[in-house]
Formats: structure tokens, C-alpha cells, sequence
């Protein structure tokens, strides 16, 4: 039985991916890899550093820069990013995200935040929906990002629940994975090509209900 649900946060409460793609595009311009949607895909859910790193790699130049020269390069995107996010408030969040988050609080369920991100905390903040979380991972304490089960492993932990009796909702490939390896149930929201190996799928934010969920699982 099914008794929380644990939340990617950039690309499934907010549509916060739209930022991280405009400040890692300038990262990108200023190293010279030419900038694709199949890149801009890869960096969903993956750490700051690691996403540095596949955008160096992808212009061959992975081992062309210094640790104190990649950190930099990070630093200067989340600056780009903090700038872009500033701005974020309640109408940021996803189409009837709003809504689910608060149907599925009332009706009893336990909910967690598993987002690599830094910045969750500001950014739920923004968004005015703290309060409705028992709690977030910490990513700077996790040994491994997505598509590792830590994140969600964790995040079930904090709900004091077996992975088995959560669903995670993941807009990334990473995130499905890293869902389906800690034993709970995934939920892909975005192109059933791309998240072929979610559990369960939705098209967009907006149709995500507990009607609807439990129609998919066959309840
Ligand atoms: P930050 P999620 C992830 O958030 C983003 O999808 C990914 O693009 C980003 O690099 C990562 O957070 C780290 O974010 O630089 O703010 O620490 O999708 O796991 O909620
Ligand atoms: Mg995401």
C-alpha cells in the first residue's frame, strides 16, 4: 500500500529546468560546446559538477580544465541560475501541482523532497510550499547522485516508510532510474519515449491526480 510520495522538485513542482539549461547554455558558449537538446536532456537531475562535466566532455575537453577552474565554472552558473530563480513565486509552480501536493496531503500521505538541487530549499520557499514537506534531502550529503537510489532511499527514510510503499515522480532519466533501483514506484512526467522505464506515466504536471494514479496502478 502506498502511504508517501517523494518528489523530484526542477521539472516536476517547478519548471525550474528552463533555468538550469539558460545558465549552463552560457557555461557552454564560453567553453565552446555547441549547445543541443540531447545535452540539455542529460543535464536533468544530475549533480552541478557532473553536469560540468558532461558539457566539457561533450566538446572533448573533459580533462582540459583544473579542479580550482571547473569549480569556478560551476560557481558562475549557479550565479547565472540564482539570478533566474530570484524571481520564481506561486505562479512558477507546475500546472496542478499545487493541487495534487495539497490532495495528497489531505488525504493522509507523507511527502518528501528528493532533488539534487542546492538550491530546494530557496526555490520551495519561493513557491510558498515549505510546509506541506516532512522534509528534503540534503544533496551534499549523499556519496552518489541519480541515478543512484541514495536520493530516494533517503527520502523514504525521512517518511519513515519502506521505498516499497512510496511513489517518486521524476522528470529525468537519471531520476527514473535511480526511482525504480530503490524499490519504489516511478512516476515519469514527460514523454513516455524518453522515461520508457517509468512505472507509471503522464503527459504533463496537470494530470497528475490520486484518481488517476490509482486507475494505472490497477487499483
Ligand atoms: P543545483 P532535480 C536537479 O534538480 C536539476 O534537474 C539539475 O539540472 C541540476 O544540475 C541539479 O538539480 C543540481 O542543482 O545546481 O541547484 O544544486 O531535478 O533533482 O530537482
Ligand atoms: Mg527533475
Amino acid at each position: 500500500e502506498i502511504k508517501g510520495f517523494l518528489f523530484d522538485l526542477d521539472g516536476v513542482i517547478a519548471d525550474t529546468a528552463k533555468f538550469h539549461g539558460q545558465a549552463w547554455r552560457q557555461v557552454a558558449d564560453k567553453v565552446g560546446t555547441p549547445w543541443t537538446d540531447e545535452l540539455a536532456e542529460g543535464l536533468k537531475g544530475i549533480s552541478r559538477m557532473d553536469s560540468l562535466q558532461l558539457i566539457l566532455e561533450a566538446s572533448g575537453q573533459g580533462d582540459v580544465y583544473s579542479d580550482t577552474e571547473k569549480a569556478a565554472l560551476a560557481a558562475e552558473k549557479n550565479r547565472n541560475y540564482q539570478t533566474l530563480i530570484a524571481t520564481l513565486t506561486q505562479a512558477d509552480i507546475l500546472p496542478g501541482m499545487k493541487a495534487f501536493i495539497t490532495e495528497a496531503k489531505t488525504a493522509g500521505y507523507q511527502l518528501a523532497i528528493a532533488s539534487a538541487s542546492k538550491n530546494a530549499p530557496l526555490i520551495l520557499e519561493h513557491l510558498g510550499l515549505t510546509d506541506y514537506f516532512v522534509g528534503i534531502v540534503d544533496p551534499a550529503t549523499l556519496a552518489k547522485g541519480k541515478p543512484d537510489p541514495e536520493i530516494f532511499v533517503r527520502a523514504a527514510e525521512i517518511l519513515a516508510l519502506p521505498p516499497a510503499q512510496t511513489i517518486g515522480l521524476e522528470d529525468s532519466t537519471s531520476g527514473i532510474e535511480a526511482i525504480n533501483a530503490a524499490g519504489a514506484t516511478s512516476l515519469g512526467i514527460g514523454e513516455p519515449t524518453v522515461l520508457s522505464a517509468a512505472n507509471l506515466n503522464f503527459n504533463s504536471t496537470a494530470d497528475v491526480t490520486l484518481e488517476k494514479i490509482a486507475a494505472l496502478m490497477g487499483e
